[in-house]
């Protein structure tokens, strides 16, 4: 048979105009935003890839859900559907509805995390941590080193390193170790996926030490992708089906639906354990809404619902959507440009390190790099770097990550293959002439997630 291209499995309905800015106005902008693209306007920028969080197009069938969402304070009908897409995609019984993704890891932190305690997990994402060190925990890295390595093409960059958690385990003993946070398609680490191997031996070895396996669920689907095209054994098993094999090694998740599950807003922490839901119902409702919406309309719940069935539908949907990321990943390195190897799930990121050589770390280069491409041609990418990183409690010093990346991610179902070819072309641009960006320093550092809100002046 000829070759054929791959192409998304749905066609566009509704369009919403961007508009392209001068690079005088541009320059305006990022100066206004202290040179951070967070503090962009989004009117002020062409091609958006500051996040996939929150930024996917819903289907048809999705705002349909929209209109007939049950708007009822307690025991809504859009929450029970909620529960039963949760209960069928992930296997889960018990559903704690949240606003969204954080809101699930501060009541998960709270309700198993005691002062002096340690939780491991596969890198570090900033709000995780956040809630658990808020919590009095300690986080501890675990991932395999090869997560580290911009260069590796190890195929599962998202490992949990055994032994590193083994030691750990020997180090502070197993008491102190309520969970372990496992991400799928570690964001930090460039989108990059674990094994199912991997996960059932984690599962296994935390069991027999009495330690929970808790999923940061967010992007499990992408996770799944790869499963399927590296892992042998699951060639012919569909993205539902290895999706729930994916969660029976764990005892529960906490899961931002901004991202795979297609919606705008949500989230959940999803629970096998009766007793510990009931815990987790105490704090949601003080902290989130009533244990039927948990921070929610109805009509945000039933298209939650529907996204959820959508997401594993068909293989078509997560096969199209990190085609495109990968599509662009490609283009990059055809032209050249130093980016996480193989190309992640959910974006492209961009190794600053190795773009901007002549920059000391502490000059900021990934946030540089992200205003330069932003000047060149409004392209709004993120800083995943020394900022991101924030500061080390004990010691007052910036944290130095291994890796500082700018990264581009790509939101579902909203841009073309055209806009993916734009967004190339002038990344390639900026990285050619990299030595003329300077570096940068604050202006103003907020004292925890600093990268949302600080702002930096050049050095010179
Ligand atoms: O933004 P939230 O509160 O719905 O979710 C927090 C969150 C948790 N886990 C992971 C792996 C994330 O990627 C995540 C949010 N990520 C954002 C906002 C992002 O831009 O990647």
């Amino acid at each position: 048979m000829s070759h054929r291209s791959w192409a998304e499995p749905w066609k566009i309905k509704v369009v919403e105009p961007i508009r392209m800015t001068s690079r005088e106005e541009r320059i305006a902008a990022i100066e206004e935003a202290g040179y951070n693209s967070f503090l962009l306007k989004s009117d002020d920028v062409y091609i958006d890839l500051l996040t996939d969080s929150g930024t996917s197009a819903m289907s048809d069938f999705q705002w349909a859900g929209m209109m007939i969402g049950d708007e009822a304070y307690a025991g809504s009908k859009s929450f029970y559907n909620l529960v039963n897409a949760v209960h069928d995609v992930y296997g889960y019984e018990e559903l704690v509805p949240t606003h969204q993704g954080r809101g699930a890891e501060h009541i998960l932190s709270q309700i198993l995390i005691k002062d002096g305690d340690y939780v491991p997990g596969n890198m570090y994402f900033t709000t995780t941590r956040f809630h658990q060190e808020h919590a009095g925990g300690k986080f501890v890295d675990v991932i395999i080193d090869e997560a580290h390595d911009t260069a590796s093409l190890h195929p599962f960059k998202g490992n949990i390193d055994l032994d590193k958690l083994q030691s750990l385990i020997d180090e502070v003993g197993a008491e102190k170790i309520p969970y372990i946070s496992v991400e799928t398609n570690v964001n930090m680490a460039g989108g990059q996926p674990l094994s199912m191997a991997n996960l059932k031996a984690t599962y296994e070895l935390c069991h027999q030490h009495g330690i929970l396996v808790m999923l940061d669920a967010t992007r499990a689907v992408e996770n799944a992708w790869f499963i399927k095209q590296r892992e042998a054994g699951y060639e012919d098993k569909s993205i539902a089906a290895i999706m729930r094999e994916i969660c029976s090694y764990s005892d529960g998740a906490t899961v931002s639906s901004k991202k795979d599950n297609l919606v705008n807003i949500g989230g959940f922490l999803a629970l096998r354990d009766p007793e510990l839901a009931k815990q987790a119902r105490a704090l949601l409702v003080a902290f989130e809404g009533l244990h039927t919406y948990g921070g929610m309309s109805g009509r945000d719940m039933e298209a939650l619902a529907r996204g959820i069935r959508e997401m594993v539908g068909t293989d078509d949907h997560v096969r199209a959507r990190v085609g495109q990321v990968e599509y662009l990943g490609d283009k990059l390195i055809k032209g050249g440009v130093p980016i996480i190897r193989p190309v992640g799930g959910h974006g492209v990121f961009l190794d600053a390190k190795a773009i901007m050589p002549h920059l000391p770390h502490d000059q900021f280069p990934a946030q540089a790099l992200t205003a330069a491409i932003y000047v060149e041609s409004g392209v709004r990418g993120m800083e995943r770097g020394i900022v991101s990183a924030g500061r080390n409690k004990a010691t007052g010093d910036h944290n130095y990550p291994k890796l500082e990346l700018v990264r581009l991610t790509v939101p579902r179902r909203v841009y073309t293959q055209a806009h993916m070819d734009v967004t190339a072309e002038s990344v390639i641009d900026v990285v050619e002439n990299a030595e003329a960006v300077g570096g940068l320093r604050f202006t103003y550092e907020p004292e925890s997630l600093r990268f949302f809100q600080a702002r930096f002046e050049p050095v010179s």
